[in-house]
């Protein structure tokens, strides 16, 4: 039975005559007329089948075998044996650079299989493809495989980029002497690497939105079209992450024909074979055909073509189409005798086809992924390909030229070989080093003026200069100032509108700015309207490629939802990861077109770094920039949507990124400040850093700034309203919405129990920590120096009594000062699983309404002894406080 998957081995229907003829006819076209012509009397035929009310079969697989046929190759524009040399140059010292460290370093790791299966892959590409940026011709953009970066940086050191020292110092980045990160990491080799990959699935969703993300701009005017690609090196393994396959069809819809994913199809991931029992090539052809995209199979190598010429019969293919990729892996692992009895022997006339070739050339036979001729074929059609993306699946061997650890199960975890195997490299690849300096796997780099250096820098230079390379464009942003976010400063004057409304006006007035406005980037996963973000719709338009090619239902209402060919907007429908890709183009698109683009991507905050954490932490790692605007934040202010739609913990989960700054504002003008602050930061000074702020839906007046508010909004806390009367017994601080539950406290307190209590607005505890472990690094490291003070204690200086800290997040998020607020620290917070209910319960039951805020302020002072114990109790039942209640945190 065959699956859509698998490509019927020849038909045994020949002996049909009129079968035959048909056939015979059909070969005679092809011949005569090339395949092209084969190809359109096949679709007519289809389309005859089709009107006659014949069911034609999907078909989303073609043979076994390489999708460019001979006669359509052309020859290899470059020099054979040079290339061959260089290739062997560099699989040398990537080995070396691994192995040499291990040797050194036992258990530092590295990876010495990957690079060996995508050597020629790169190589191609390397010496014939890849663009970079020089003049007006920008560059491609390339996502390497993360693993291979040892081929990468071997490389570069023989090109003279990277010097022995640095290589010698692969793995070793603290010695005081430049070294090299284990893989492509762009905060850690700003001037090399320019996207993080390693991490498998973000590479392809990245490089996928980044190619759309390039035509965006194009569409808008900002930068202008041109023929540079987006290619992205892939991992077989690597494709069954979900990141991987998820965005196939935006690409196919988008026609992204500057995008080319190169599938290193080695059949191999880090346990055992990616489909023993089936073959990964076939089942990521239809996939990827299904999705609308161009499929080119580089299945066998240049040897194979006689074969396939002499043999008449179709069954060289047969055995092909039979066997599964368990057994491919095993011919490599096992060696020529094994190849002729188990894959040719199983067919007399198949044996008898290899009759004279001896064992070692069977072994020898190479894999379409492994063969310069067939590459490069590949990726000229892939780079002429007009009107959609292109994949080309590329079969190639883990641990190719490894000897024994080639196409072994345990291949990946490979990190040294043994001496015998050294030597046997060595010679395999002819490199001209002593047997000595070949077992220490000693680096090897020919002369300057050597035939193998001169070439490949010469090639280079044809194509724009090295590669990977990561240069920062100048550009200069005059930021505006707090003036232009006036009306968010001067407060609502009384009216009831939540922050997240503030939030959609200032964006509104930014998107009218003379020079800013062009620059700035929303991004939505289809909640606009939660957002009350309608406006912009109307403001500013949909980017949608074609246009809009319908009339909006809505059209002759005042807020349609309109979409343009240079929409601003990137709506890009219910998918979080896919919107941080494209938050991730654009925040680094300052980098890759020179154009300071600020991204704000708005989503709710429930799903956000739950969902997208590790495109969150990339993001980071590539240095990009921007806002992440948490919408629909907080456990209790959220009505209704109950547990998987209440956030009480992504403040927690930002806090781990070392470049994002978060913050928690309860008003409109501190949002403002943040925003203003945050542009003047990123684009300004360009400081390498992004932002995550959170947006709440609750409606109250929101107030006027009070006067020198900012340093405290930015720090992280500032005094917002101190006791109306006589020092504070106790302070309280609130966070986004729940600062107004302080406030209420803080009137209770007062009016039924006597207690002064001081208010403050707490916009980030994250940005108060960071500042206090720098200040108390730095006492650590100078202790005959003067102590300096954190943040956090010039802010509080004078303010007396307990902490009752109190927020929408965690107990975590306030917990994260008591190394320096500890014992005055009474934390109240979100902690446990959500509930469908209103504000009100929502609060009662999280114990972070004002009634709750104010017990535990009664309950801490009484344990001071400053306030009777007994009337604490009492007052509970007064505030309709439940001592006996479920604990929210586990209820
Ligand atoms: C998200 C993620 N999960 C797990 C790993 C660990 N890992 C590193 S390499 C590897 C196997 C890769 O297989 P494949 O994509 O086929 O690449 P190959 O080395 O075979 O070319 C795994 C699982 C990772 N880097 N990223
Ligand atoms: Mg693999």
């Amino acid at each position: 039975m065959h699956s859509v998957l698998e490509f019927p081995a020849s038909p045994a229907i020949d002996s049909e005559e009129e079968v035959a003829e048909w056939l015979e006819a059909f070969d005679q076209v092809v011949a005569a007329e090339g395949s092209q012509r084969g190809r359109e009397v096949l679709h007519a035929l289809i389309g005859r089948a089709g009107e006659s009310g014949i069911e034609v079969p999907v078909q989303l697989n073609t043979p076994y075998v390489n999708t460019i046929p001979v006669a359509e190759e052309v020859p290899y524009p470059g020099d054979r044996e040079l290339e061959r040399r260089i290739k062997s140059l560099t699989r040398w010292n990537a080995m070396a650079m691994v192995h040499r460290q291990n040797k050194k370093d036992p258990g530092i790791g590295g990876h010495i299989s990957t690079y060996s299966s995508i050597a020629t892959l790169l190589e191609v590409g390397f010496n014939h493809f890849f663009h970079a940026r020089y003049g007006d011709q920008p560059g491609d953009f390339i996502y390497f495989q993360g693993h291979a970066s040892p081929g990468v940086y071997a490389r570069a050191y023989l090109e003279g980029r990277l010097s022995e020292e640095q290589v010698l110092n692969f793995r070793h980045e603290l010695r005081g002497a430049p070294g090299l990160p284990s893989y492509p990491h762009p905060w850690l080799l700003p001037d090399f690497w320019r996207f993080p990959t390693v991490s498998m699935g973000l590479g392809p969703l990245n490089a996928i939105y980044q190619a759309r993300f390039m035509r965006y701009l194009e569409h808008r005017g900002l930068i202008v079209p041109t023929a540079r690609k987006v290619w992205a090196f892939l991992g077989d393994g690597e494709m069954d992450e979900p990141e991987s396959m998820g965005s196939l069809t935006l690409a196919s819809r988008e026609k992204l024909d500057n995008l080319i994913f190169v599938i290193n199809c080695n059949l191999q991931r880090l346990d055992g074979p990616v489909r023993g029992n089936g073959k990964v090539i076939n089942e990521l052809e239809a996939a990827f055909r299904g999705a609308g995209w161009n499929v080119i199979k580089v299945v066998w190598g240049s040897d194979w073509d006689q074969l396939f010429a002499r043999d008449r019969s179709g069954i060289l293919l047969k055995r092909m189409e039979e066997c599964v990729d368990g057994e491919y892996q095993s011919y490599k692992a096992k060696g020529g005798e094994y190849i002729r009895r188990e894959f040719f022997g199983k067919y007399p006339e198949l044996l008898q086809l290899v009759a004279d070739m001896s064992d070692d050339e069977l072994h020898r036979l190479t894999r379409g992924g492994h063969d310069p001729q067939k590459v490069y074929n590949a990726y000229k059609r892939a780079v002429e390909h007009g009107g959609g993306p292109t994949v080309i699946l590329a079969h190639t061997v883990k641990g190719y030229g490894l000897g024994s650890a080639e196409a072994r199960n345990a291949t990946h975890q490979e990190k040294k070989l043994a001496d015998q195997a050294l030597i046997a490299f060595r010679s395999r690849f002819a490199i001209p080093i002593p047997e000595e300096a070949a077992r220490d796997g000693s680096l090897y780099r020919p002369p300057d003026d050597s035939p193998e250096i001169a070439y490949m820098r010469q090639r280079r230079e044809k194509l724009g200069g090295f590669m990977p390379a990561r240069d920062v464009p100048a550009f200069s942003i005059e930021t505006p100032g707090l003036d232009a976010f006036a009306d968010s400063i001067a407060g609502s004057k009384g009216r009831a509108v939540s922050t997240t409304m503030g939030f959609v006006s200032m964006l509104r007035q930014l998107l009218k700015h003379p020079e800013l406005g062009k620059l700035i980037v929303p991004i939505i996963p289809d909640e606009a309207r939660s957002f009350g973000m309608e406006s912009i719709i109307r403001q500013v338009g949909i980017y949608a490629s074609q246009g809009q090619l319908y009339k909006p239902h809505d059209q002759d209402m005042l807020l349609y939802y309109r979409e343009e060919k240079d929409g601003q907007i990137l709506e890009e429908g219910i998918t979080e990861a896919g919107s941080m890709a494209s938050f991730t183009a654009a925040g680094m698109a300052y980098i890759n077109y020179g154009v300071p683009m600020i991204p704000f991507f708005t989503y709710y905050s429930m799903f956000g770094f739950q969902r997208v954490g590790d495109l969150v932490w990339a993001f980071a790692d590539a240095r990009g920039k921007g806002f992440l605007m948490g919408g629909t934040a907080g456990r209790t202010t959220l009505p209704g949507e109950g547990l998987q739609h209440l956030d009480g913990h992504s403040h927690v989960l930002f806090s781990v990124v070392p470049t994002c700054h978060t913050y928690d504002p309860a008003y409109v003008y501190e949002i403002a400040v943040i925003i203003q602050d945050g542009m003047r930061r990123m684009y300004q000074q360009r400081e390498d850093r992004f932002y995550y702020i959170t947006l709440y839906n609750e409606d109250y007046a929101m107030p006027e700034m009070p006067p020198g508010a900012e340093e405290g909004i930015l720090r992280g806390i500032y005094r917002y309203r101190a006791a109306d009367a006589g020092q504070a017994a106790v302070q309280l601080f609130g966070s986004g919405p729940i600062l107004n539950e302080a406030l209420r406290a803080q009137n209770m307190l007062a009016e039924k129990y006597g207690i002064a209590a001081d208010v403050w607005s707490v916009t980030s505890y994250n940005e108060l920590r960071r500042d206090a472990l720098a200040i108390e690094r730095w006492n650590r490291l100078h202790p005959a120096e003067p102590e300096k003070p954190p943040y956090i204690f010039t802010a509080l200086a004078g303010a007396e009594g307990p902490i009752i800290a109190a927020t929408d997040y965690m107990k975590a998020v306030p917990d994260q000062l008591a190394p320096w607020v500890g014992k005055r620290l009474v934390s109240l917070g979100t902690d446990g699983f959500g509930r469908s209910d209103n504000r009100q319960y929502l609060r009662q039951h999280f114990e972070v309404n004002a009634e709750s805020i104010a017990a535990a302020a009664l309950s801490r002072l009484a344990r001071e002894g400053k306030f009777d114990a007994r009337r604490a109790q009492q007052a509970f039942a007064e505030l309709g406080v439940d001592p006996d209640k479920v604990d929210p945190a586990i209820a």
